[in-house]
């Protein structure tokens, strides 16, 4: 039985990866291709570059960086909105606020149109980037969570362990993947982040961020950010949990925020290993 298993993963190895040793004639596999225990998946912290004022009122569900402002998506019947926000000062700069019966969700930037979901009145809405003009409405059957552009399709999560691939023009599915970590299911899938090849996902109700391959859904990182908003900054707030995950590929940024935070941060990841590279 464990060598069936063995052999379909073997199987799965090949299929997809054409440069792969072919088994030998009396069907043992190459050393190289073994099966192994999964590998330990590396725990990240943070430093801490920047930090900058956040609205405390925002409930933000979807986060992203352009040209100088964050664009933000922020949640709550009757408090649903999209804005632009100067970076520097958290100030916003332009917005538009939703219909009270819509609970925004994720934000994508595709060429120069806005995309955000909504939670659950299965959903979206196209604007414009320059001017938050609504073009267009689409539709999809599950709830709206998070949702990001890795340069040819969108990438949505629903709060399961389930990421889907959509084209940006129709938003219909493409594909899906399973998102696992050593084998089990992560779910709660929240705001996304496409970064370098990478899906970043923050976990619903937790500090922590899941680096995803979104080829093979394997978690190949947890970033833990335990701590980043401190009590002092707390205390006094409404501060809900991390929710909020931007990235700036020219200035290499990320920045990081959270539900009524009233901070948003520029951080570094810094690696598990103590003789990793800075
Ligand atoms: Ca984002």
């Amino acid at each position: 039985m464990i060598r069936k298993v063995q052999s379909t993963a073997i199987a799965l190895l090949l299929a997809t990866n054409a440069s792969c040793l072919a088994p030998s004639d009396d069907g043992a596999e190459p050393a190289a291709l073994q099966p192994q225990q999964p590998a330990e998946i590396p725990t990240y912290s943070y430093r801490v570059v920047h930090s900058f004022p956040h609205d405390p009122t925002a409930y933000t569900q979807g986060l992203l960086y352009d040209n100088g402002f964050l664009y933000e998506s922020t949640g709550q019947y009757g408090q649903s909105s999209l804005r632009k926000v100067e970076l520097e000062t958290g100030t916003v700069v332009q917005l538009h606020q939703l219909d009270d019966r819509f609970f925004a969700e994720g934000l994508a930037l595709f060429g120069n149109r806005l995309l955000q979901l909504t939670w659950r009145a299965n959903k979206g809405f196209a604007y414009r980037l320059d001017s938050f003009e609504q073009l267009a409405e689409f539709a999809y059957p599950t709830e709206g969570w998070g949702l990001t552009y890795d340069g040819e399709l969108l990438v949505m999560s629903d709060g399961s362990a389930t990421l889907y691939f959509r084209d940006p023009f129709t938003f219909a599915e493409v594909s899906r993947v399973a998102v696992v970590a050593q084998g089990r299911p992560v779910s709660q899938l929240n705001e996304l982040e496409w970064i370098a090849g990478e899906v970043f996902a923050n976990i619903w109700q937790t500090d922590t961020i899941a680096r995803i391959d979104p080829a093979t859904g394997q978690v190949v990182g947890w970033i833990d950010l335990t701590g980043l908003l401190s009590n002092a900054d707390r205390r006094g707030s409404n501060a809900e949990v991390l929710n909020g995950i931007a990235y700036d590929p020219e200035g290499e940024r990320l920045f990081v925020t959270g539900k009524w935070w009233p901070k948003l941060y520029q951080i570094e990841l810094v690696s598990p290993s103590p003789k990793g590279t800075p």
